[in-house]
């Protein structure tokens, strides 16, 4: 099937000593440390060490999807469009994206600077952590790269050729399927607990839910607003807490394969579902004062971005035609949006084929009710999202459908 050779153990020292880009960095005789560490639902991922402590991230994409095998085939090509946006956002916020060090597109093969002295942020929240400082990056991060590759920043021929190279229509069809329609339309891949059948029945009948899925779906594949990460959700971050304190020192945003130029609320509803998720697990454990800091993390991100936003905003190409109050237009429907996607991206990880360990790791007594309120959230978050779309409405929203939804 596949027409290029995969990366083992066996071939990774040859393949670094063909690359200067790699010889430089890792001393490929003397490797030390070999760990294939993917735990995604696509790629290998290897980490290295050689003798002297020099470390290297290397991930190679396979032509089909890791999670299911060889039976879903899926274009390596993906590798591409996650160096196109690792070296994008990487110059927009070199502190928040990790250094790309090579592109190989005969073997569709990243590598990067390697950051494993930090911890997946999910794994970091299903372990407790408190991670003060992750949200705010996440929204400066977001707000950085939404006007950075945006035609506020851009030249018109070089927004054009941005969104004509960053065209990823294979891996957005997995979002379009997986987060938009498969949770309403079952394609056979849903599962849910018994007890949250009726859940899923009644969220599959909610016309409001069918008609703000349709819109988010279309807005999905239609708004060329930026080159968005895709896919950041709490397992696409990385953090690294200040030894002994709350507070992280340094956090980055990595495996954007989903990458493409979408809307750009869809990052942020994306973050927002999977501070929700983590909220939900919190209150299931009974844990309710970490659930209320994991809710906060919604304002924390928005203000974050839109502060990025706004200080960007004088630098706008063409303040002729637009000025401040479509600026507050735009953030209002940004707002909304978020809410939107949010809802989309909370219900799949509920239904759909790909889970989230936050609510998959809870027992199964604790995991109905939180399951339940997150599908609550999301019914609720289309209808309110109009009237009032404030983050902390949000999170008002969710501690109470989260803490009246609880069971055990
Ligand atoms: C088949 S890929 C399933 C999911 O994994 C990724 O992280 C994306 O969220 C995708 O929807
Ligand atoms: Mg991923």
């Amino acid at each position: 099937m596949a027409d290029y050779e995969f990366l083992n153990k066996d071939n990774l020292a040859d393949y670094i000593r063909s690359k200067p880009e790699l010889s430089s960095r890792i001393n490929a005789d003397d490797i030390a440390k070999f760990e294939e560490v993917g735990d995604g639902n696509l790629n290998m991922v290897f980490l290295l060490a050689d003798s002297e402590g020099k470390r290297l991230c290397i991930k190679q994409a396979l032509p089909y999807v890791r999670m299911t095998g060889e039976g879903w085939p899926m274009t390596p090509d993906r590798a591409r469009h996650e160096a196109l946006a690792l070296s994008t956002h990487h110059e927009l916020t070199p502190d928040l994206v990790p250094e790309l060090y090579l592109y190989d597109p005969q073997r569709y093969i990243i590598a990067m600077q390697d950051l494993s002295d930090h911890k997946v942020w999910r794994q970091a929240l299903c372990d407790g952590e408190i991670n003060d400082g992750a949200a705010e990056a996440m929204g400066r991060y977001v707000g950085a790269v939404a006007f950075g590759t945006s035609l506020f920043a851009l030249e018109r021929q070089e927004y054009a050729d941005a969104i004509a190279e960053a065209l990823n229509p294979e891996i957005c069809t997995i979002t379009e399927d997986l987060v938009f329609t498969e949770p309403l339309v079952d394609a056979g891949r849903n599962v849910v607990l018994d007890a949250n059948v009726p859940d899923m029945l009644a969220f599959q009948q909610d016309r409001e839910m069918f008609d703000a899925m349709g819109y988010a779906k279309w807005a999905f594949m239609t708004r060329t607003e930026a080159l968005i990460h895709g896919d950041l959700h709490t397992g696409s971050v990385f953090v690294r807490n200040e030894p002994g304190t709350r507070r992280v020192d340094s956090v980055k945003a990595f495996d954007s394969e989903f990458s493409f130029y979408g809307p750009l609320a869809f990052d942020l509803g994306a973050l927002f579902a999977n501070y929700i998720a983590a909220a939900a697990r919190a209150y299931a454990l009974g844990e309710d004062d970490r659930a209320g800091w994991r809710l906060s993390l919604i304002e924390q991100t928005w203000e974050a971005f839109e502060a990025e936003f706004r200080d960007r905003w004088p630098d706008r190409r063409d303040p002729r035609v637009w000025g401040d109050d479509f600026l507050e237009s735009r953030l209002a429907t940004w707002q909304s949006e978020a809410w939107l996607f949010a809802a989309a991206k909370m219900s799949r990880r509920i239904i759909g084929a790909a889970k989230n360990k936050d609510i998959e790791s809870l027992p199964e007594h604790l995991r109905e009710g939180a399951a339940r309120g997150i599908l609550n959230i999301s019914r609720q978050a289309v209808r309110q999202r109009d009237s009032d779309h404030s983050p902390t409405a949000l999170a008002e929203l969710s501690a109470q459908i989260l803490t009246s939804d609880r069971t055990g």
